[in-house]
């Protein structure tokens, strides 16, 4: 029996990862910078033994149907690939998330199958090497390799296609994130169906395209310098213009909701008050605000005037992937 367990903590992106070059390597169009945190990971073990005759993948302690099982297969099969193995294994997931508000993210879940799956048959992959494999699984799982702020750099093929650590001596430490858990009926366009219909249709991707590389290179000044502002500044404009994007696709979308838009103002508003934060969003309605641990409680405490303390949720900068003893 082969056995390896790993945890990994999610990710989120101050300067956005939104199209894909190549589909079936996940290649994005950008490079992409993230914080990772704390407060949200999955632990996975993954088990190849002689004995079974397919996969099979629990989640959270249930056994998952074929279609959820074929994604996990797929990946496996990289990994299998890699350590010339041909056998079948048990994949046991866990997502820690603070509350039950669909929070759970698949950069900490890929990354932390990556991370046991390669235990678990041997293959002594240096973090650049797991990496790549994780970026297989999903491209934002690339990320969650490392821990504190990190850089994919998009590359133009499988081996050049990694994420990278940007050391802040000490600068990511002094950060907080606010979740504002919006709840909303819509139903969700995945990222995966979001970012390609995007970088189809949409007349604004180009100008997305353009601006990246300037704002990657603001977004890494300001960590060097450990400029909060100039940070907050840049990771708010990357979101904006994301979600900008969608609006100009064919047909049109957004992952905005008048809740999102409720909390978007809100930290403009307190902004103008001199309480320095700047919000974040990804593909779905939530919101994520940047602060520094100094004002955190500051503008928590603002969040629960017009949010009920159920919908906030705090987060710190997180550490890189763990590899866990069996
Ligand atoms: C990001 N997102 O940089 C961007 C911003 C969402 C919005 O990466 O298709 O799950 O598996 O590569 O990584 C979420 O997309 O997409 C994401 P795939 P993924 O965090």
């Amino acid at each position: 029996m082969h056995s390896g367990k790993a945890r990994a903590y999610t990710n989120i992106a101050l300067i956005k990862y939104w199209g894909k070059a190549d589909q079936a390597f996940i290649l994005p169009m950008n490079n992409s910078l993230s914080l990772t945190l704390d407060a949200f990971y999955t632990e996975t073990e993954v088990v190849f033994s002689e004995d079974y005759t397919e996969d099979r993948f629990y989640l959270d302690g249930h056994l998952q149907d074929a279609k959820a099982t074929e994604k996990i297969s797929m990946f496996l099969d990289l990994v299998r690939q890699k350590a010339d193995s041909k056998l079948f294994a048990k994949v046991a997931s866990r997502n820690f998330v603070p509350t039950a508000a669909g929070l759970a993210s698949s950069a900490s879940g890929l990354a932390a199958l990556a991370g046991a799956a390669a235990e678990a048959l041997d293959l002594s992959l240096t973090p650049q090497e797991l990496s790549r494999l994780a970026r297989r699984g999903s491209g934002s799982a690339c990320r969650s390799i490392y821990g504190g702020f990190a850089e994919w750099q998009k590359g133009d093929s499988d081996e050049t296609s990694y994420a990278e650590a940007i050391p802040s001596e000490g600068f990511a430490e002094e950060l907080s994130m606010i979740f504002v858990v919006v709840n909303d009926q819509q139903k969700d366009i995945s990222s995966r169906d979001g970012m390609q219909r995007t970088v189809e249709t949409s007349a604004f991707y180009q100008g997305w395209l353009d601006t990246v590389p300037t704002d990657l290179s603001k977004a890494k000044k300001a960590i060097q310098k450990k400029d909060f502002q100039a940070l907050g500044e840049v990771t708010e404009a990357s979101a904006l213009k994301m979600h900008g994007t969608t609006l100009a696709a064919q047909p049109p979308f957004t992952y905005w909701s008048a809740e999102s838009m409720k909390a978007m103002s809100l930290v403009r508003q307190l902004r103008q008050e001199g309480l320095p934060c700047y919000f974040t969003m990804d593909a779905g309605p939530n919101v994520k605000v940047l602060v520094q641990k100094t004002h955190e409680k500051q503008v928590l405490q603002k969040l629960a005037e017009q949010f009920s303390r159920e919908q906030l949720i705090v987060a710190h900068a997180g550490p890189a992937i763990q590899i866990l003893p069996k």
